[in-house]
């Protein structure tokens, strides 16, 4: 291979945030914006990256086809022996973590900005996974950051394109592409984690019936695979399976704004589906919802977390602890408690899930932004978090005859309540504002944070403490400080201020709510009245209406 290097000039702003870098697909399209980046990852790995087999693919949004090339002619010029691409460039960001397991590689980039929209004016992304197919820890990402700062030079080889769209090897002098199936590794992992035919004897039972929404994402390219071919579900139970570059015009964010036709098919009355669910752009996302029934995703990791060992082989020895980010609701806590489980209270995003799966101490793990998922990878799993809440019913609902009443989402939830209580949970995103007025925002709660003590009264409610979170990693010591704005009042009721990290541009503002509640006539009400209060008491504190200028969110979970 020769290598043909170009030089360069460093680019501003090329820091990545909670997952990656993320920009306007302009942006990433502009002179050497991608290749700098990629350039300053490899540089940044320095000799530790030569040899070595690296996996690729993405979401299969607008500019993943160019942008592998562009990424393809960089890995052969810095050394990199051999490239596994999925075919089309497709691969859904668990899938990507587990072929680096699998095949014990030494990282994977991933070309996604996930739940953000696709298309030419729209957003672009790219992250890049280590060892253990984790999300590429803060000392390499700060250190792939210094490098954009001074970058002279892009070292491409002299190589044609390869073709992704077939499957098979392409040899260079040095240096190999494999295109793999976009299911490679993942969907036999996922066989061994769940037991398909146990699946397969409730997906296929003329008295059940799902719905499951790739909202035109990566998803798409395993769904039908999964539930129609494996499973045995009609094919009317998949939808916008097709994978397009703009995701169909959409937002494909699986929640119930963006995802609004699966809801709407969901709460249809009693001819819906007894299971809906639905995937973001990468695939790492979930939303799950019963026949008129959402489950909310702090819920949801606490639901499976319970019923993990019972009905899905994977955990059939326990789990070894559990986790969630720290603004994703105490469900998962009330579990751990009862369980006797180890658990653990992480900062937003999922690297940080990494060091403690890796050290055996946590198996599932949680965040309220519908990402679910355990230690067989080391991301979030849409699928997976589909698959354990079918096996859950399909667990509970085994041996039932044809016509007897089987047990819904709904009861599993309830029954979940019941024993645990519940934790009330709300998330309201501001999206668009612009950053003076949200770091304006950011500041003025800071100031009453500092001013704050035990005691205090926020409306009804008395405060315990108020801080900044910070994170000391109990497995490598680092430190992660800023993590989010909370209070936490006396009957454990908390709200949290944090600003988005994956936005390509102004701000987001996210504010979460949470209450715990055991009385047994208030467990069914409906969340937005349960938190009325807590809310009012929360907009008032941050002055939010006044700083952003909105008076509703744009979003509300
Ligand atoms: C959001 C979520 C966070 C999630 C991250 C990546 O981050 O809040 O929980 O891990 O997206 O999800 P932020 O910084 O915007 O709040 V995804 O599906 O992009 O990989
Ligand atoms: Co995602």
């Amino acid at each position: 291979i020769t290598i043909a290097p170009s030089p360069t000039k460093p680019i501003e702003g090329q820091k990545t945030g909670t997952s990656g870098l993320r920009k306007k697909t302009a942006i990433f399209t502009s002179e050497n914006y991608l290749a700098n980046w990629v350039q300053s990852l490899f540089s940044s790995l320095g000799s530790e990256i030569e040899g070595q087999t690296i996996c690729l693919g993405g979401d299969g949004r607008y500019f993943n086809k160019e942008a592998s090339q562009i990424i393809l002619k960089l890995a052969a010029g810095n050394g990199v022996k051999k490239v596994v691409v999925g075919q089309n460039a497709i691969l859904a960001t668990p899938a990507a973590s587990a072929i680096i397991r699998e095949q014990k590689l030494y990282g994977g980039l991933i070309m996604s900005a996930s739940h953000n929209p696709g298309g030419p004016d729209e957003d672009w992304g790219i992250k890049f996974n280590y060892n253990s197919g984790e999300p590429a820890p803060e000392r390499i990402t700060d250190e792939i950051f210094k490098y954009t700062e001074t970058i002279t030079e892009l070292k491409f080889a002299d190589i044609p394109d390869v073709d992704l769209a077939v499957v098979g090897t392409t040899e260079f002098d040095g240096f190999t592409v494999e295109v793999v199936e976009s299911t490679a590794d993942y969907l036999p992992l996922l066989q061994e984690v769940f037991d398909f035919d146990m699946l397969k004897s409730l997906i296929s039972r003329p008295d059940f019936s799902m719905k499951f929404d790739a909202m035109h994402a990566v998803t798409g390219a395993y769904a039908p695979k999964i539930f129609c071919e494996m499973l045995g579900a009609p094919e009317s139970s998949v939808m916008n399976c097709g994978v397009l570059e703009d995701f169909g015009g959409g937002h494909p964010d699986p929640n119930l704004t963006y995802a609004k036709e699966l809801v709407d098919i969901m709460y249809s009355g009693d001819d819906a589906p007894d299971f809906g669910a639905a995937s973001d752009g990468d695939g790492d996302r979930n939303m799950v919802l019963g026949k008129g029934f959402f489950i909310s995703p702090s819920d949801s990791v606490a639901m499976i977390a319970a019923n993990a060992q019972e009905c899905i082989p994977y955990f059939k020895d326990g789990l070894k602890g559990v986790a969630r980010s720290m603004p994703t609701g105490g469900a998962l806590d009330k579990v751990a408690e009862k369980m006797g489980l180890q658990f653990y209270e992480v900062p937003t995003g999922w690297k940080f899930f990494g060091n403690l799966m890796d050290d055996g101490r946590c198996s599932v793990c949680g965040e309220e932004s519908f990402g679910t998922s355990s230690d067989h990878v080391r991301e979030k799993d849409g699928l997976w978090a589909v698959l354990s809440w079918l096996s859950i019913l399909a667990k509970k609902n085994e041996g039932k005859a044809a016509g007897e009443k089987l047990v819904t989402v709904e009861d599993i939830a309830k029954e979940h309540w019941a024993k645990f209580g519940r934790n009330f949970f709300s998330r309201y995103d501001y999206e668009g504002v612009e950053s003076e007025k949200a770091d304006a925002m950011v500041d003025h709660l800071r100031s009453v944070i500092a001013s704050a003590k035990k005691g205090d009264k926020f409306g009804e409610f008395e405060l315990d403490f108020a801080d900044d979170f910070e994170y000391t990693d109990p497995v490598d010591g680092s430190v992660a400080s800023k993590q989010g704005l909370r209070f936490v009042f006396t009957d454990s009721s908390r709200f949290i201020f944090r600003l988005s990290g994956t936005g390509s541009s102004g701000a987001t503002i996210r504010m979460y709510i949470e209450q715990y509640e055991t009385d047994p006539s208030k467990l069914e009400m409906d969340a937005q009245v349960a938190l009325k209060s807590l809310i009012d008491v929360a907009l008032e504190t941050s002055k939010l209406q006044e700083f952003s200028g909105r008076d509703k969110p744009t979003v509300i979970t």
